[in-house]
């Protein structure tokens, strides 16, 4: 999978994905992440993404033209992509992708935003298939509805309440996603969605030492019998989920 994440803070998204299983994700060869500077796709020569809404009103409102230019830009260098179909026809890329409608394009373009829908893992599992995603991180007051209309397939946001900018959203959603990309995850790290837990909130656990100030272990996981181990441990992960989730059991 690769991921272009647009963002005027490149600086705050870049180090995410070089620890941990990000990282190992890229290393070995199953994602593969670029961080755009919006900044560098303005035209204007002060750098400026944004201004202030017209009808007045607080903030200020980032700007079509340079995410479209990135958006358009980006796209291009992607095999395959709707904007290097369109190039070959036209001769030139145009905004005007939403026309261009194929059965299954390579590129999602996904603006991270507090009004988009909201992210779970059911979502998750159905982008983890793309091959190509752009991630258009929002900001300030909002971003040019032309941005929404014209050029975005999928607007996510990452739950019910107000961020400063889609930036840890962004980070969010790729980290969610590249966990459900094949051979990221160890043997070991099985993922939780395939387990007979799945849906369920995990079970407590518990490691070394089996006392520790006076406090111990349950004492069916150290009885090293494997199938009441797996029962307990699925009635505990119902229990939580009883009391915490009780939506998650519908
Ligand atoms: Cl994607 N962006 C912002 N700014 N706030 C959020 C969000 C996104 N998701 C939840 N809150």
């Amino acid at each position: 999978m690769l991921i272009d994440i647009i963002t005027i803070f490149p600086e705050v998204v870049r180090p995410y994905f070089s620890e941990s299983i990000l990282k190992r994700a890229r290393d070995k060869g199953k994602l593969q992440v670029r961080v755009h500077n919006l900044r560098d796709y303005t035209l204007d020569k002060h750098k400026k993404v944004d201004d202030r809404p017209f009808g007045g009103g607080p903030g200020m409102v980032l700007s079509p033209e340079p995410i479209f230019r990135a958006v358009e830009k980006i796209g291009l260098r992607v095999k395959g992509s709707p904007f290097a179909i369109q190039q070959q026809n036209n001769g030139k890329a145009s905004g005007d992708r939403k026309g261009l409608r194929q059965k299954k394009r390579k590129t999602k373009i996904i603006l991270l935003s507090p009004k988009g829908k909201k992210l779970d893992q059911k979502m998750a599992l159905g982008l983890s298939s793309q091959e190509h995603l752009i991630l258009i991180c929002g900001h300030y007051e909002g971003v040019d509805e032309r941005v929404r209309k014209y050029l975005v397939d999928e607007e996510v946001s990452i739950g019910d309440y107000v961020l400063t900018g889609g930036e840890l959203a962004a980070m969010v959603l790729s980290d969610c996603l590249a966990r459900l990309i094949p051979g990221v995850l160890g043997h070991d790290e099985s993922n939780k969605s395939e387990s007979f837990c799945a849906g369920l909130l995990e079970y407590p656990q518990y490691t070394r030492p089996a006392s520790f100030r006076g406090k111990n272990v349950p004492k069916i996981l150290l009885s090293g019998n494997h199938q009441e181990i797996l029962t307990w441990r699925k009635e505990e992960a119902v229990k939580i989920t009883k009391k915490r989730r009780p939506d998650l059991l519908k």
